[in-house]
């Protein structure tokens, strides 16, 4: 092994550029968590100074126009703890740094920039970011949050967790068709119903007749059981058509829209929850996020992704499942503590989610992907209860009697687990979940 080369280990980087945890006041600066592994050659110290220098004051050697304002700018390395190939580091950057008037784009460039890139690093991961209260303060957060959705879907008084539906097949329905399904599932005992993420304004199923023959089914559904159903609706486009989506959707009565944060940008979210002509709540699914999220050892943890979804105005976000058809996030990542790897991690940010933040609205969290009957009691135990909804796509259009029998089947597993009954238990005088149980038996399970 080459030997380590201490490339800001001179008394100029050192000093400027790390400090100790008890100069760092807590409401003067962003602190962001890195997993940081370098190069061989570089050490952990060198590889973190080299973050807090590029990322705050972005200079990789002395140049002559320092002076003690630019200084006062500069990120602190306060902690490093060594673990694998690398350590985990906490940096500082001072308040000033940011502009709070340009939100999560401008925050991005400084804790997410360049760094990602940088020729000393081997990987490197953003774990977590712990914002001052004066930053947090600068977004409005979400409108609804979980106690605004509560109130629409009346689960306030009486708190469960909310059955959602995806319909299915995820394109290739037609307005009528897709109507037909969210009607099924409605009267089954579905509180909410969403456009899958590659639904938009295709050929095939425009928005225009997709939103209101939805919402007629979805109102003859209120009628026959006296229950409101939200339907998300995905205006997810680029800019323009995005905001033509939104008003096509709303003037022909939508309750809810739904935007893939990811491919349409934080900015758009943002800009969406703070638009007073927005008068409902906002789904938001996070498809490309494993692109960034899905490495324990480099990208960005969805902790992350899931505050900057608060500070922009999401209600509800997609944050993974214990038991499902997707990869549970961080495995190999007993690297960190637990509150960053696997289903731990999800409870962590679902936990966050729900909390207080300086008084911003909370978020529902929302779990997704391969659900069915069998693995609601899993799901609910470790993700936490009763602030979460569970949607299921499959897991209900794929029934053996069909979507309605599925809806209840889902309801009644729920219903199980929040009586404290096993399933099988429940089963034998609940035909419809019995019969999720014999077709799905453990699948995903296990
Ligand atoms: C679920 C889903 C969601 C995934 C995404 C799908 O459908 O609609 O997009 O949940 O994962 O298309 O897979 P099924 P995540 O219930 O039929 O699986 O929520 O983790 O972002
Ligand atoms: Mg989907």
């Amino acid at each position: 092994m080459s030997e380590k080369r201490e490339w800001y280990e001179e008394e100029f980087w050192v000093k400027t550029f790390t400090s100790t945890p008890e100069e760092i006041d807590p409401d003067r600066y962003v602190v962001c968590t890195y997993y940081v592994a370098p190069h061989e050659e570089v050490s952990i110290r060198s590889a973190a100074i080299n973050i807090a220098a590029e990322q705050s004051i972005g200079t990789w050697t002395k140049v002559a126009t320092m002076t003690d304002r630019v200084f006062e700018l500069a990120g602190k390395v306060f902690q490093i703890n060594e673990v694998g190939d690398g350590g985990v580091v906490k940096i500082a950057f001072p308040l000033d740094l940011f502009d709070l008037d340009a939100g999560v784009s401008h925050l991005l460039s400084i804790v997410a920039g360049n760094l990602f890139g940088m020729g000393a690093l081997k990987h490197v991961r953003l774990l977590d970011i712990s914002m001052p209260r004066e930053y947090v303060k600068a977004f409005k957060g979400p409108k609804f949050g979980i106690e605004g959705i509560r109130e629409i879907l009346d689960t306030d008084k009486n708190p469960r967790p909310h059955l959602g539906t995806i319909i299915k097949p995820k394109v290739g329905l037609t307005p009528k068709e897709t109507a037909k399904v969210a009607y099924e599932a409605a009267v089954g005992g579905v509180d909410f119903v969403k456009d899958d993420e590659t639904l938009t304004n295709q050929k095939f199923n425009p928005i225009e007749d997709r939103v209101s023959n939805v919402m007629e089914a979805l109102d003859k559904a209120r009628e026959e059981t006296g229950r409101n159903i939200l339907y998300a609706v995905d205006v997810t486009a680029d800019i323009g058509m995005l905001w033509k989506n939104v008003e096509t959707a709303l003037s022909n009565g939508a309750n809810c829209i739904m935007v893939d944060v990811l491919c349409v940008g934080f900015p758009v979210l943002r800009s969406l929850a703070e638009d007073p002509s927005i008068k409902v709540p906002i789904h938001v699914h996070r498809c490309m996020h494993a692109a960034m999220t899905r490495s324990s050892i480099h990208g960005i943890h969805m902790l992350v992704l899931a505050k900057l979804v608060r500070l922009c105005g999401g209600d509800q976000l997609h944050t993974g499942t214990a038991k499902g058809k997707m990869e549970q996030p961080g495995s190999g990542a007993s690297l960190y503590s637990s509150k960053y790897s696997g289903v731990k991690g999800i409870r962590y940010m679902n936990d966050f989610l729900r909390g207080d933040w300086y008084g911003l609205k909370t978020v529902l969290p929302v779990a997704s992907g391969g659900i069915h009957p069998a693995l609601v009691p899993s799901n609910l135990r470790l993700l936490g209860y009763p602030d979460i909804q569970l949607n299921a796509g499959g897991g209900i259009h794929g029934h053996p009697k069909g979507t309605r029998a599925g809806a209840k089947a889902m309801l009644q597993a729920i219903e199980a687990f929040m009586k404290g009954i096993p399933l099988e238990e429940y089963a034998k005088d609940h035909v419809e979940l019995r019969e999720a149980l014999e077709y799905w038996g453990m699948k995903f399970l296990t």
